[in-house]
């Protein structure tokens, strides 16, 4: 098998190398720690206009990885990745098309970049590799690297939903985008729902490519590993200490709008408006960290959210309890797995989400003999695989409170049924075996 080259907006900074914290390097550990590798991407930097000329790739070996980056201009940074991507691409895939904030300008920036890491890329590459790129940020990508004679297999994976065709083709230019996928010979979707989508609409527009499911996973092993060994840390014995007994709810997410937090805190503050008996008995802590801060939505949303934690501790809230603790700075790994451990009551209600691996780890944290109830969403990506979860729709808040209340009075003889029948596919579909998959087909690819 060719050398692995993998390509994604951000490469993990050099501090992350060593030890992936999170995200994509932990997805990606197995499948990097095999033959030589290489990961190119944007460094995190930025550099101003008259920088641009003499930009260079950065070059790093860390054991049989290498790291390549490129710095982007500010200019480039804001049409790329905060406009094109993040304020069109991102709210019209997770179905939010009224939310896009469309620029022509900032899709020629989105294209630029694309062709700027092609054009930096190709230099790098040798013949038999195996090229995977990753997300949104970087659809065109391998159009670019086609146009520029590059003859490898390219496989293509997106982390986030694929809305209907009727849907995306609000996006000006959206055929085109359609159109360039041409150049991946594996293209990979989360769910069969975000399949189907782009399989229409690659059929509407005339398109000959196909999507196929490769659903993500985590590492579940060090997981629960990390999970049981959090019992034993002092911030997880102060959190237990804290609750003094009382049953809690944990929420987990960046502070997203696709994760549904305003839609969950109303379902929270309906729970304890219809189930008064757990008044004063019970805590709600959400950890939520403010992510991608200086885009108009985002702002507005945190706003959104610190009034309405507000308003629920200071009508429900007594002089001695606090119905919900709310963070909105992250929290180390090691501790949040420790967290979950603790929490009678995960709390995950995405309003759409490509698959969301927090309800993967919470399963994964749980002590087998005395396990929490996760209520998910119906529109997390991972609902079809956890159907022994509490399924809710995330827009009905009256759902949300009597799942709470549901989850909270559980037997443990259900609980511990529940999460029997969840834990296997969290063990069965893992990051590792996400990537084996994703890269065993890109190996079986020949090109005409
Ligand atoms: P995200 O939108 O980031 O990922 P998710 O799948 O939930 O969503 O992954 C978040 C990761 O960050 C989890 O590992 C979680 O533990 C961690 N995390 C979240 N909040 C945190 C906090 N407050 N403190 C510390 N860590 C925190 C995108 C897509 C998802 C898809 C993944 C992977 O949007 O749908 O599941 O990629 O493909």
């Amino acid at each position: 098998m060719g050398r692995l080259v993998v390509v994604s907006n951000r490469v993990p900074a050099p501090r992350d190398r060593q030890q992936p914290a999170g995200g994509l390097a932990v997805a990606l550990r197995d499948a990097l720690s095999e033959g030589q590798c290489l990961w190119f991407g944007w460094s995190g930097q930025q550099i101003s206009e008259h920088e641009k000329a003499e930009r260079d790739v950065s070059i790093d070996h860390v054991e049989n990885v290498t790291y390549a980056t490129i710095d982007l201009t500010h200019a480039e940074f804001d049409g790329f990745y905060q406009k094109y991507s993040n304020a069109i691409l991102w709210p019209l895939c997770h179905y939010r098309a009224g939310l896009m904030e469309y620029n022509r300008k900032d899709r020629e920036v989105y294209l630029d970049v694309n062709e700027l890491f092609a054009r930096k890329l190709l230099p790098l590459l040798k013949p038999d590799d195996l090229i995977w790129i990753h997300d949104y940020h970087l659809f065109p990508l391998g159009q670019a690297l086609r146009d520029l004679g590059v003859t490898s297999p390219i496989g293509f994976f997106l982390h986030i939903p694929f809305p209907p065709w009727s849907l995306m083709k609000a996006l000006p230019g959206g055929t085109k985008l359609m159109q360039n996928m041409q150049a991946y010979d594996v293209i990979g979707l989360q769910t069969e729902d975000d399949a189907r989508n782009m399989n229409d609409g690659f059929s509407i527009c005339g398109v000959k490519a196909r999507a196929q499911v490769f659903p993500i996973g985590i590492d579940p092993e060090s997981f629960a590993e990390q999970a049981k060994a959090g019992e034993d840390l002092a911030e997880v014995q102060r959190l237990g200490e804290s609750l003094a007994g009382k049953p809690l709810i944990i929420g987990v997410d960046r502070l997203d709008y696709s994760k549904g937090l305003p839609e969950r805190l109303k379902g929270y503050e309906t729970f304890l408006q219809r189930y008064p008996e757990h008044r004063g008995k019970v805590v709600y802590l959400q950890i939520a960290p403010v992510s991608r801060g200086d885009v108009e939505e985002y702002r507005l949303l945190k706003q959104g959210l610190d009034e309405a934690v507000g308003r629920i501790n200071g009508s429900y809230g007594d002089f001695d309890w606090t119905p919900v603790r709310y963070l909105t700075h992250p929290v180390p790994r090691h501790l949040l797995a420790g967290f979950y451990r603790l929490a009678n009551v995960a709390l995950v209600t995405p309003l759409r989400d490509g698959m969301n691996l927090v309800a993967k780890e919470y399963v994964a944290a749980q002590d087998p003999e005395d396990p929490g109830v996760l209520v998910l969403s119906h529109f997390a990506g991972a609902a079809p695989e956890m159907e022994d979860a509490l399924l809710v729709n995330p827009h009905d808040a009256d759902e949300i409170a009597e799942a709470l209340h549901k989850a909270l009075i559980m037997p443990q003889a259900e609980r511990k049924a529940r999460w029997a029948l969840l834990q296997p596919d969290v063990w069965r579909v893992t990051a590792g075996s996400w990537a084996r998959d994703f890269i065993g087909t890109l190996a079986k690819v020949k090109r005409a």
